[in-house]
């Protein structure tokens, strides 16, 4: 399916958070417990509609291990979003957040939209992390910040369309060159349809169900 726009998104976070399981609900709308450990990083895509218009997103999972660090570097620059993901149960993980925030900001490009994500909502009797205090860290740190759940799939569909909708403001606005791909935003086929084929939008089609998850 053609697209206006295709934006690029990394998911960060340390391991065992429900990047996997974040990304195969919103591309699959399923959730499955029992998985894999990612290796390096892996790909989903899937399309949705901002403003009448189709936009493709196609998300690079990452692992979270210090050993992928230098992998998971080298996409943040050709990324326009980023959803950096916490786990509520797990205090550390929420500890770990600057670390991951220094990491993002320093490899990618100024502009790049990031959401803050504490995981396992459904998980409320065994929280270790105040909604209040994601909250407020995503505030200190311009971020935009919502709990969610892998497994219910409570806010999945909204972490991935609101900050597809901070991208396509900032386009918008005029703060991204979206022509420069390095700012991880394709124009697509469909936005000019006076070119066919003559945009550096084509490439990446066919990849709708890309990458493994969980
Ligand atoms: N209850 C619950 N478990 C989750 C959720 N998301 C992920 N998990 C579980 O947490 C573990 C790690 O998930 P995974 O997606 O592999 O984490 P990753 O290492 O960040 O990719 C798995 O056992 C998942 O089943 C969630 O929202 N709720
Ligand atoms: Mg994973």
């Amino acid at each position: 399916m053609s697209y206006a726009y295709l934006f690029k998104y990394i998911i960060i976070g340390d391991t065992g958070v429900g990047k996997s399981c974040l990304l195969l609900q919103f591309t699959d709308k399923r959730f499955q417990p029992v998985h894999d450990l990612t290796i390096g990083v892996e790909f989903g895509a899937r399309m949705i509609t901002i403003d009448s218009k189709q936009i493709k997103l196609q998300i690079w999972d990452t692992a979270g291990q210090e050993a992928f660090r230098s992998i998971t570097r080298s996409y943040y620059r050709g990324a326009a979003g980023a959803l950096l993901v916490y786990d509520i149960t797990r205090r550390e993980t929420f500890n770990h957040l600057t670390t991951w925030l220094e990491d993002a900001r320093q490899h990618s490009n100024s502009n790049m939209v990031i959401m803050l994500i504490g995981n396992k909502s459904d998980l409320d009797n065994r929280r270790e992390v105040r909604r209040e205090e994601g909250e407020a860290f995503a505030r200190e740190h311009g971020l935009v910040f919502m709990e969610t759940s892998a497994k219910t799939a409570a806010n999945v569909e909204e972490a991935f369309i609101n900050t597809a909708k901070e991208i396509y403001e900032k386009i918008q606005e005029g703060v991204f060159d979206i022509n420069n791909e390095a700012n991880g935003i394709k124009i697509g086929p469909q936005h000019s349809p006076t070119s066919p084929g003559g945009l550096a939008g084509t490439g990446g089609q066919g990849s709708a169900q890309g990458g493994g998850c969980c």
